[in-house]
């Protein structure tokens, strides 16, 4: 029995045994990749992570099957960790190759600037995994507890900031890959690397308590979502040039319903950094978040809650046994501009780039749209540079002036809406994949995001507010993979066809929303929300936009315009 001054040690979560136990994620995942089953054990299922896939059901199929009593139809997420967003034209057809022999023939732009691959089967799951590497991208660490894909504004703008941001990011992710030769051994040549450690010299053998998310902007451009990120890296510019960074640390979405210890958080300012120092202070961090974070309890194991529960100042108290010299204090940066990318701009070198808007980053061809057939062509024949962007949009770049009447001729050759064409709402929303692949879904997403957009365009248009700024962020369950805590309007699956509904976040990314009502059907989402438009219309400020309308208007006096059957689910 314990003494009153001994504390007794939490037990650890089951997925750090499965880690401690895998021999550097090596675990059983070759035996059982060549056995006649569809899918792994659950030990596997949770390295696989770590190697950049993950183990789904078919929901779609689900229903069917249970009636007839036939399994669970298995298919593999695949995930390519892309620095930045970039891509050659040759790695962008390669994969669209891949996506067509292997899986479901969509690809899809991922909310942190990556690439997924859906519906792909165990028995072609080397061969994929093996292919995105001949064009030498990789999945490893897409997912699992370790850093996942570093973030930076994707605009090849010639301005000597952006491009020191991406090489920061390449540089990041280099120096925080996993160093074990599990990847290799399993998915490439079948031979033990001589080379690899036998130890993770930065992770240790359980790696992190959970995943790790950093991400680096510019003042003037926070499309990386920076307060989203587990560690961001603010530039301070001066005379044109990026002359240190504020470090920012604690910023996640994720939450659970009901569980009032779980919540979304912006990141904090820490301290103050030279520009040299990125890559060593992402080490800091990340060495302090393995020995401090939670690996009881994986629903409080992002450094996030480190944050909240330590404050401020004990977080820098710590960070600083991690860090040689004295910590500097943050200088105040404050964001001040969010851009999107999309449309025709020109880089500052004589070229140009053009941002497409891809609707929930899913590239596909169905029916008269055929976004992936344009997008073929388009690469086939312009060859650009591609960079993904954190709103699940695709920059085609180092184009010539002429290239714009070719662009648009094939987009609307394919069915493609330019972005012109496309509404100011519609250009600032994202969903996450949610059903039919997400195992945690409860309600749809990005299938059910474009025909609500359809209605709120309409409701937009005859408030006469079409011209105004606003996005709506969606997701099939409070995990929050489309940041919908820090949008405009952000509506989160509750139940089924119910959604909770969020109002009041900034354009800048800079401030939570706040809950306006709960468990509301989803053909009750825009008219419920309309009278809060209206009185926008009639009641804002000068220059105000619609969150900060709602958030100065605050939870009572929008609760007030709302009918009667909505005010049944609680606000906070
Ligand atoms: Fe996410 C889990 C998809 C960005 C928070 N996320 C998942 C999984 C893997 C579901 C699962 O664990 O079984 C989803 C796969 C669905 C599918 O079928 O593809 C998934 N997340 C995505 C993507 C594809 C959404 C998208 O619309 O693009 C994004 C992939 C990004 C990438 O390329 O790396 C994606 N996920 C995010 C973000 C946004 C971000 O990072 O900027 C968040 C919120 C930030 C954060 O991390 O707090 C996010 N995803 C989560 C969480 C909640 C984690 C938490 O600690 O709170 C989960 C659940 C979990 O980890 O247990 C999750
Ligand atoms: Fe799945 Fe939820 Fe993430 Fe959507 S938010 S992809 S439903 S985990």
């Amino acid at each position: 029995m314990a003494t009153e001054t001994e504390t007794i040690a939490p037990k650890l979560s089951a997925v750090e045994g499965m880690k401690e136990q895998s021999r550097l994620l090596r675990g059983s995942i070759a035996l059982e990749l060549v056995d006649a089953a569809d899918h792994f054990n659950e030990a596997n299922k949770n390295l696989l992570k770590f190697h950049g896939t993950y183990q789904q059901e078919d929901r779609d199929a689900r229903k069917n099957r249970s009636k007839e009593g036939v399994r669970k139809h298995h298919i593999f997420m695949v995930r390519c960790k892309i620095p930045g967003g970039r891509v050659t034209a040759a790695q962008y057809l390669a994969m669209d190759d891949i996506a067509g022999q292997y899986a479901n023939g969509t690809l899809r732009f991922t909310s942190r600037q990556g690439i997924q691959l859906h519906g792909v089967l165990k028995e072609n799951l080397k061969a994929t995994i093996a292919s995105i590497n001949t064009c030498l991208l990789t999945t490893l660490g897409a997912c699992g507890d370790v850093e996942r894909n570093v973030m930076a504004c994707p605009a090849p703008l010639h301005d000597g900031l952006r491009a020191e941001l991406q090489e920061l990011a390449r540089a990041l992710a280099n120096k925080l890959a996993p160093r074990s030769g599990a990847y290799h051994e399993i998915w490439l040549d079948g031979k033990t690397v001589e080379s690899a450690p036998e130890a993770e010299p930065l992770y240790g053998s359980v790696y992190l308590p959970r995943k790790f998310k950093t991400g680096l902007a510019l003042a003037n451009d926070n499309c990386v979502d920076i307060y989203a990120q587990d560690l961001g890296f603010l530039a301070a510019v001066e005379g044109g040039r990026i002359v240190g960074f504020n470090v920012l640390v604690g910023g996640g979405m994720g939450m659970t319903h009901g569980n009032a210890n779980t919540f979304p958080h912006l990141a904090e300012p820490i301290c103050y950094i030279e520009p040299g120092e990125v890559v060593a202070m992402a080490e800091a961090v990340i060495r302090l978040f393995r020995d401090h974070g939670n690996r009881a309890d994986r629903k409080r194991a992002r450094i996030k809650y480190l944050v909240h529960d330590w404050g401020v100042e004990r977080f820098r108290q710590v960070l600083a046994g991690y860090w040689e010299k004295p910590l500097q204090h943050p200088r105040p940066i404050t964001v001040g501009a969010f851009e999107t990318h999309v449309g025709w701009h020109e880089q500052g070198d004589g070229k140009w780039f053009y941002g497409l808007s891809v609707e929930n980053g899913r590239v596909k061809d169905q029916g008269t749209f055929r976004l992936r057939s344009a997008m073929r062509k388009l690469v086939e024949t312009l060859q650009p540079e591609l960079r993904i962007t954190p709103l699940q949009d695709v920059l085609f770049c180092n184009l010539d002036s002429s290239a714009k009447g070719f662009i648009e001729g094939v987009l609307s050759e394919y069915g493609i809406a330019r972005p012109d064409q496309v509404s100011l709402v519609r250009k600032h929303s994202m969903a996450c994949p949610a059903i039919p692949t997400c195992g945690l879904a409860i309600s749809e997403s990005e299938r059910s995001l474009p025909g609500l957009l359809d209605k709120l365009d309409a409701v937009l248009r005859d408030l006469g507010l079409e011209g105004e700024t606003l996005g709506v962020r969606m997701t099939g369950c409070p995990n929050g993979c489309a940041r919908p805590y820090q949008s405009e309007i952000g509506l989160v699956g509750r139940s089924g066809e119910k959604y909770t509904v969020f109002v009041g976040g900034s354009t800048l990314g800079d401030r939570l929303n706040f809950m306006l009502c709960d468990l509301v059907p989803i053909g009750q989402i825009v008219p419920t929300l309309e009278p809060v438009l209206r009185s926008f219309r009639d009641r804002r400020q000068p220059r105000e936009t619609f969150g900060d309308f709602c958030h100065r208007q605050g939870l009572e006096a929008l609760r007030a315009l709302l009918p009667a059957e909505r005010l049944a689910g609680k606000g906070h």
